[in-house]
């Protein structure tokens, strides 16, 4: 034992020494390590950061709004790793060369966008992306595997759905005014994960009307090397293994996962988690007090279905919706305002772009999914629950902001998304209610023309 033992000791010693001493050495010859960015040592948050529609500065190439400098940050300080998976990439050239040196500097970069069965993807930059990076991949094979190489002829749908409206049972049939053409299943996430351990995700993309700020988004911040694990999850299997929309097959666990004694999230992933069935529906029928929601789309029955019965038990609910969304035909707003919940149609010349809901001063639901059966069955997506006591009463006074810019007479009436009624839509440039005019040619901005064309129904 004795001698031996002591020339262990002696050599454990040097090891130590040695080690020490290298590793003194790295450190000084290095620049001092981001704080924050060792996931060993990092402390775990969660956030959330309301984008107000900014109708002054309009659409542009700006990325000054806070969640927007958040995300520009949260990538420059990236040293390790860089996974995107984004609808597409439109403007935001500050992220954009923000990128483009990341990757000069060797920062492993990978990402993936969303394509149609025409290989076109509904932004104009990602193409330049594509090229920039060398390194992005799509759901392009999955989509033309499902709905062939072309556009189709385009098809009509019909939805009958039933409602109890304060005890009285009521049906429902809802058409599309034109044919709907497939165009593919959608990519439709907006997160970032960087350096295994901190994710940006929400409801803004990566684009002018985005990041931008012309819209209303709400984006939610995590610093959370578990969270960064079961994003990377799914980005890996899209990436790795080709894994798009109905090729994934494996649940995401959906374990509480906690950022401190406090607070708590859930993630979740479309279609394979079916997050409106899975966590949606449930914390509405959970409800005791107060549900706020703020919408892009809101056409999924089951949730309807939910929400009255919420009402019902006495729940108080608001809902925002945006009104190109109030004005697709399959729209369920106008049955939730027969049966007395306050809906609001905003009237800015952005959309409300929010897929977000705040549930009894404790629980904020957000992510990429519209509540729609394509968001939850179809789609690429991800759904954040945050039970957090701090956060929800953020997101209720961004709410409470944005609904009573809304004014009264839209708790009724829905402004069309282009027209005189909506601020600023009639100078942006942008055709808002896709109808194929833009600005001073579109009938809802001639104030000449008849009243009925500011008015979506
Ligand atoms: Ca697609
Ligand atoms: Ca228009």
């Amino acid at each position: 034992m004795g001698e031996m033992h002591k020339i262990i000791q002696k050599l454990s010693l040097l090891v130590i020494l040695t080690a020490t001493g290298f590793l003194i050495h790295h450190i000084i010859s290095q620049n001092p390590p981001e704080q924050g960015h060792n996931p060993s040592t990092m402390k775990s948050s969660v956030d959330v950061i309301w984008i107000f529609p900014d109708s002054e500065n309009g659409l542009g190439d700006h990325c000054v709004n806070s969640a927007c400098r958040h995300l520009y940050k949260a990538l420059e300080q990236s040293r390790k790793k860089i996974d995107f998976a984004v609808y597409g990439w439109r403007s935001q050239s500050d992220l954009f060369s923000l990128l483009e040196r990341k990757k000069s500097e060797n920062i492993p970069i990978r990402g993936i966008v969303d394509m149609d069965v025409e290989g076109k993807n509904y932004y104009s930059h990602t193409e330049k992306l594509i090229h920039m990076l060398g390194t992005v991949k799509n759901d392009l094979s999955v989509d033309q595997e499902k709905y062939g190489r072309h556009l189709g002829e385009g098809f009509s749908a019909r939805q009958k759905s039933e409602y109890n409206i304060s005890g009285e049972e009521v049906e429902i049939i809802q058409k599309s005014k034109e044919k709907i053409q497939a165009k593919g299943d959608i990519m439709h996430n907006k997160y970032f994960i960087l350096d295994e351990s901190t994710v940006i995700t929400g409801s803004a993309n990566v684009s002018d009307s985005g990041y931008g700020g012309y819209n209303a988004n709400l984006v939610i911040l995590l610093q959370s090397v578990k969270a960064a694990e079961a994003y990377t999850k799914d980005f890996n299997r899209m990436y790795d293994q080709n894994q798009f929309h109905h090729k994934k097959s494996e649940k995401t666990s959906g374990e509480k996962i906690q950022i401190n004694p406090d607070e708590w999230i859930r993630v979740f992933f479309s279609p394979v988690d079916d997050p409106m069935e899975t966590v949606v529906i449930p914390s509405v029928m959970n409800a005791k007090k107060n549900i706020d929601i703020a919408i892009f789309y809101l056409t999924h029955v089951s949730l309807t279905q939910a929400l009255l019965h919420a009402k019902e038990r006495g729940v108080q609910i608001r809902v925002i919706i945006d009104a190109s969304g109030a004005a697709n035909e399959f729209s369920k707003h106008p049955i939730l305002r027969k049966a007395g919940i306050p809906v609001k149609v905003e009237n800015w010349g952005g959309k409300m772009h929010a897929k977000a809901m705040m549930i009894d001063g404790h629980t904020v639901i957000g992510g990429s999914m519209n509540f729609t059966k394509a968001g939850t069955s179809r789609n690429d997506e991800n759904v954040v629950l945050i039970h957090s006591t701090r956060i929800a009463p953020k997101y209720q006074a961004g709410f409470e902001k944005l609904w009573q810019q809304i004014p009264e007479e839209f708790l009724t009436q829905d402004p069309s998304a282009e027209s005189i009624l909506s601020i600023h839509s009639c100078a942006d440039g942008s055709d808002n209610d896709y109808d194929g005019y833009t600005d001073k040619e579109d009938y809802g901005c001639d104030p000449k023309k008849d009243v009925k064309y500011r008015y979506a129904r």
